[in-house]
């Protein structure tokens, strides 16, 4: 999302910078994007598809590697049944015009349930409570920082990942002109992040209670007669319903669970409440842990309950030239529950499985055992919760895919990997992001080098397998392969053009149109702003009565879960510390480690506890530590720091390459160890089936 000037001289790139006239980013870029160049010249990126022998791969045809995947998959249904066949689509995904475009039709054509994603190691709480209260699980509230007066953050830290679900490049910028303008920012993290460091307050939190925290604030906004819903109570239902289940927990029963003092909690309630404009935004800490959504539920009540939802300055939806929240076509609603998983009996939602189930369906054995896998740009061996596990049962596998471009830490698995071209030589409208940005805006995105004629984008790929696996009686079969042959026919570029054309700013079918048109972004190379957000509620909840559910009665019982957890606790047991997990700067979650610019100095992959905790177990700085687990143990470099809160340490995920059969030869001189190894498939959020990845008990031991 972020504009990039690239010079290239003789098909070569020359520089890559932030692009001053874009009139979205305004200059700003990370490092991620300047490393861009690493990844498109990086000598170990696959070119063209490969297949192993053993532990050696061979390069072969494409039409040879189509072929062979299509044969064998097709075999393993046919033995086996359409769900012994499992597919995980991972996060470039959504970075990808072409992938985003041809995948649903890819795993149409697999008519399985096992399908799952990355989904549910990251928002799906965020979708399941947007789904539950709007009507639809892309009704993603955005926080409007260029506008707020306050800006209360849980479990994020945007100033290093740029924001999620929060489009907002240059987010650091935005948060100093939110200050000078007067405003305030509260961080509430067991971690003083960069986003703390940068912010006016900042409150340690026990990993997994943020639930219990916004109840306790929303009893004190109820009992001190401070909820004022404003515009949005005219159509929304439930208020009495949250003020019954807050009343149950005023701040002095939270406090000790959250390690919050109630006086700052009332305190945070009050500020909140009565700022001039503000916004509560919580993200992947709210949403990895054991009571995920509940704690993203109870965000958005927060914001409708004092009147900031949908205001200016306050937590708005956004208003994009593609639309997927009103074409049906594109995204579909929500729905759960339809089915579950084989083994635990995890629930479904909108189409996939949580992804904490997919090593247990191909390592145990019966009826819809897991055979056979298709990966889309994911790496769950290191992204998901007990990826050793997964790892072991990845190699059991009758047969793997990857449509990759490396051989990692998962793909090396893989019996074929077909990989899509550079990033420099595809296209990119984003359909994805533009739908969570502070900003109205619109561009295209030309490709700067064609794509080499051995090569194959990722769309050519995606619709080219589809084709072969459509399955189905003769009628329904035909028309499937209809649906594929003409989305290939059109391409990306026709498609993105029809959706923007038909889209709320399109210029329609005529040619001449002043709306917008792909030919109309080309004129505008900088990008189209499209202005700021705006007020858009009643019309816009997808809810059958265009109404607000407030208190979703599915959220509202699982409160009895928070109930009788609160009164146990949640320290780590004793002896043990609470795990959280970490991004920096010039990481990009486990695949951009093989970009050398990225990994310059000393390892990132270190363990940070507080100097009580170290002390208390004879450790000190900079020494190797052993982290233990119910499910395993790494061996890491412990810093003694107190940024982390006493009782909690912290960890980035996405290290750990230096396991047999992987070929990136920068990441792995700096390996690391996975986060992964350690947290547990065991532990996932009741109400969505997402990985509960924070506050993971572990022991620390000299090494
Ligand atoms: N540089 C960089 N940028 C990235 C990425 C990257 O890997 N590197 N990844 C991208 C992706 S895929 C995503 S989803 C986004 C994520 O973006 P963010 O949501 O900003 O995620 P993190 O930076 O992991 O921040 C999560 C914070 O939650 C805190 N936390 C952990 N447990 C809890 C808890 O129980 N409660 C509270 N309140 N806080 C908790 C952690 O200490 C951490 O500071 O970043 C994106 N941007
Ligand atoms: N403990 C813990 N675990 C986490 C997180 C955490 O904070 N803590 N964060 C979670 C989050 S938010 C996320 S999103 C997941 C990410 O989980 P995944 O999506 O499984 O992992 P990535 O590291 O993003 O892997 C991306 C893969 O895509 C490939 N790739 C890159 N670009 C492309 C492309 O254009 N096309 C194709 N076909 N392939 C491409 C890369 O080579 C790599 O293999 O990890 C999650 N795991
Ligand atoms: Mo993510």
């Amino acid at each position: 999302m972020c504009g990039l000037a690239v010079e290239t001289r003789g098909g070569r790139v020359t520089s890559i910078r932030g692009d001053p006239d874009d009139p979205f980013s305004r200059g700003h870029v990370c490092p991620k994007a300047v490393a861009l160049q690493d990844v498109h010249e990086d000598p170990d990126r696959l070119r063209r598809p490969v297949r192993r022998d053993g532990d050696a791969w061979r390069e072969i045809g494409w039409s040879e590697a189509i072929d062979e995947v299509a044969r064998r998959l097709q075999a393993v249904r046919r033995a086996h049944g359409h769900d012994a066949v499992a597919v995980y689509v991972g996060n470039p995904t959504v970075h990808s015009l072409g992938a985003m475009l041809f995948t649903p039709g890819l795993v149409r054509s697999l008519r399985t349930r096992n399908r799952f994603s990355a989904t549910s190691v990251d928002q799906l709480p965020h979708h399941v409570a947007a789904w539950q209260m709007f009507g639809h699980q892309l009704l993603l509230p955005v926080p409007d920082i260029d506008r707020t007066m306050h800006l209360l953050v849980l479990g994020a830290n945007p100033v290093v990942s740029n924001g999620s679900l929060l489009t907002a490049p240059g987010l650091e910028r935005r948060l100093k002109a939110l200050r000078a303008r007067g405003g305030r920012v509260v961080v509430v993290d067991p971690r003083r992040t960069e986003t703390a460091e940068a912010a006016d307050a900042h409150h340690f939190i026990r990993p997994g209670t943020d639930g219990l925290l916004l109840l306790g604030m929303l009893h004190t906004i109820f009992a001190e007669g401070l909820a004022r819903p404003g515009r949005c109570g005219n159509f929304a239902t439930g208020l009495d319903e949250v003020r019954a289940v807050a009343l149950r927990f005023p701040p002095e029963r939270v406090a000790p669970a959250c390690g919050i003092g109630a006086g700052p909690i009332r305190a945070m309630a009050r500020e909140f409440a009565t700022a001039e404009r503000a916004a509560c935004y919580g993200r992947l800490g709210t949403s990895t842990q054991a009571f995920g959504t509940i704690a993203c539920w109870l965000v958005n009540a927060l914001n409708v309950v004092t009147g900031r939802l949908d205001e200016v300055g306050g937590a708005m939806f956004t208003g994009p030239a593609v639309d997927l929240v009103g074409d049906r076509r594109l995204a579909g609603r929500g729905h759960a529950g339809r089915w579950t998983s084989r083994v635990r009996g995890l629930p479904e939602f909108s189409g996939e499985l949580p992804v904490a189930a997919l090593a247990e369906e191909i390592d145990t054995p019966g009826p819809g055992q897991v055979r056979a896998l298709v990966t889309l740009a994911g790496n769950p061996v290191l992204s998901t919760p007990n990826g050793a596990r997964l790892d072991r049962a990845l190699a059991s596998l009758e047969f793997m895919v990857s449509i990759d471009s490396y051989v990692n830490e998962t793909t090396r698995h893989a019996h074929v990997i077909l990989p899509p071209s550079s990033p420099l030589e595809r296209e990119h409208y984003d359909l994805v992001f533009h739908v969570l940005a502070v900003r109205n805006t619109a561009k295209w995105s030309p490709a700067l080098f064609s794509r080499p004629a051995d090569a194959r984008h990722e769309w050519e790929i995606l619709g080219g397998l589809a084709r072969r696996l459509i399955e189905g009686p003769p009628l329904q079969r035909a028309r499937a392969r209809a649906a594929v042959a003409a989305a290939t026919w059109l391409g990306p570029r026709r498609l993105v053009d029809l959706l923007l054309r038909f889209g709320p700013y399109g210029s329609g079918v005529n040619p001449f149109g002043r709306g917008l048109s792909v030919r109309r972004l080309e004129q505008a190379p900088h990008g189209v702003d499209l202005g700021p957000l705006a007020p858009c509620l009643p019309g816009r909840l997808a809810t059958p009565d265009r109404r607000i559910r407030l208190a979703p009665p599915a959220l509202v019982a699982d409160v009895a879960r928070l109930d009788a957890r609160v009164e146990a606790g949640f320290a780590a047991p004793s002896g043990h510390v609470a795990l959280v997990g970490r991004r920096d700067l010039r990481s990009n979650n486990s695949w951009m480690h093989n970009a050398p610019r990225l990994m310059k100095g000393p390892t990132r992959c270190t363990l940070r506890m507080h100097p009580e905790d170290a002390a208390s177990r004879g450790l000190v700085d900079e020494e190797r530590v052993r982290v233990v687990s119910r499910v395993g143990a790494i061996e890491v470099v412990l810093e003694v720091s107190d940024e982390v809160m006493p009782g909690v340490a912290s960890l980035p995920h996405g290290w750990g390459h230096d396991r047999p059969g992987v070929r990136l030869s920068v990441a792995r001189a700096l390996p690391g160890a996975s986060l992964n190894d350690l947290t547990d498939d065991a532990l996932v959020d009741a109400a969505s089936g997402n990985a509960a990845f924070s506050g993971v008990p572990v022991r620390v031991e000299r090494a």
